[in-house]
């Protein structure tokens, strides 16, 4: 299973193909949707969003509301282009730098200089354009398909906030059912109504200072099997690929699975979950402090995974760069940004979770077609 994505994020659409989906997996395309308006929502955005209203259209891969084995090609519009057409045209156009609205101030934080620096580009928009966070969109897409595969198996997925800058949300036990609705009635994806008034006002500050600020996103996975991802191998530990997954994602500076960096400050007694056994419900752990991963396989607890973004780097206030051009200093100008996004982040790690896991999940119960995988499933059950 694997898929590539293309596109930038002034161009026409963003677009993907996914490759080794099952045949006759029956595709949901409002719930795929509605992972993509999901993705949208969140305290803190910017005017983007107000443009944007992000719907997957299918080209390719699935008739008649079933996958056919064959790759699936999808594709995101962005609404924003027909602003830009001129700009982000692929055939030569007349005019000055204005007209191209070449960029040759590269933002801190960003990945212009360095994208511009080793790609030979003097036009600092070739990086920008690609590098932008708008490719989440299509690998939430990606991760919603992997969502209504796993789903097929009784998975279900979740995440919430856990910080947004100073203001972290109370620790709670809610099964995952009311963690979801919870979080989606919530415009910071927080669970507790007091710690959401919190980060509103807080963002609110941050964005009247001219700054931006990042946090904490948490994706809890439930209703796997354990033996998911291998420990013989170090690129088949699902925690690893699952950490790659998570620090591809824009503006991501950190992941921890389970109680994660903790576990640095406390005794081996005090962290490992100890092994229970109950006819109904098998072997389980009596605590999930090591996050659902022992040996870099699922071990049938709930996946927990924390991500931690950084502030947007785009800013209102400005900071210290050189220009390419005249190499002085200038203060980066006023530009259209997020205040803060990681309510969406927490979607897009989600997303990416969620696919890592589907692949494991294939790589385990391969077959060609869903019935030869539920067929493989239910036998591994059995031996277990
Ligand atoms: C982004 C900058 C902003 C965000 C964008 C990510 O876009 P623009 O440059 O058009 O104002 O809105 O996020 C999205 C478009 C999205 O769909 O999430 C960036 O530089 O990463």
């Amino acid at each position: 299973l694997r898929f590539l994505t293309a596109g930038e994020t002034h161009g026409p659409q963003l677009t993907t193909i996914i490759e080794g989906l099952p045949s006759n997996m029956k595709i949901d395309f409002d719930a795929l949707n509605f992972q993509l308006h999901r993705r949208q929502k969140g305290y803190g955005r910017g005017r983007r969003m107000q443009i944007e209203k992000d719907t997957a259209q299918i080209l390719g891969g699935v008739r008649h509301g079933y996958t056919t084995g064959a790759p699936v090609a999808l594709v995101v519009e962005n609404k924003d282009w027909t602003h830009w057409r001129n700009i982000m045209n692929v055939e030569p156009i007349e005019g000055n730098d204005e007209a191209k609205r070449r960029v040759h101030r590269p933002r801190p934080g960003h990945a212009d200089l360095n994208g511009g620096l080793k790609y030979n580009l003097k036009d600092l928009r070739n990086v920008l354009e690609r590098s932008s966070a708008r490719e989440t969109t299509v690998r939430v897409a990606v991760g919603a398909i992997a969502r209504q595969f796993l789903e097929q198996f009784g998975v279900k997925v979740a995440g919430q906030v856990i910080r947004i800058g100073e203001i972290e949300a109370p620790p709670h036990s809610l099964p995952i059912d009311e963690l979801i609705e919870r979080t989606e009635a919530s415009s910071v994806r927080v669970v507790d109504a007091e710690t959401e008034k919190k980060m509103e006002a807080y963002i609110d500050q941050i964005k009247q200072e001219g700054d931006s600020i990042g946090g904490v996103v948490e994706c809890i996975i439930e209703g796997l099997p354990v033996g998911l991802g291998s420990h013989v191998q170090y690129d088949r530990k699902l925690d690893g690929r699952i950490a790659q997954g998570v620090m591809s994602i824009n503006a991501f500076k950190g992941v921890e699975v389970g109680i994660g960096f903790e576990a640095g400050e406390l005794r081996g007694s005090q962290v490992h979950d100890e092994i229970m056994y109950s006819e109904e419900r098998g072997y389980y752990r009596a605590t999930n402090r090591l996050g659902g991963f022992e040996g870099g396989m699922t071990n049938g607890m709930p996946i927990v995974v924390r991500g931690v973004m950084k502030p947007i780097p785009t800013l209102y206030k400005p900071l210290q760069s050189v220009d390419i051009d005249t190499k002085e200093p200038f203060t980066a100008q006023v530009e259209r940004s997020d205040a803060c996004a990681v309510p969406a982040a927490s979607v897009v790690m989600e997303h990416v979770v969620t696919w890592e896991v589907a692949k494991a999940f294939l790589e385990k119960f391969g077959g060609d077609s869903m019935e030869e995988i539920h067929a493989n499933y239910q036998n591994y059950l059995k031996q277990l």
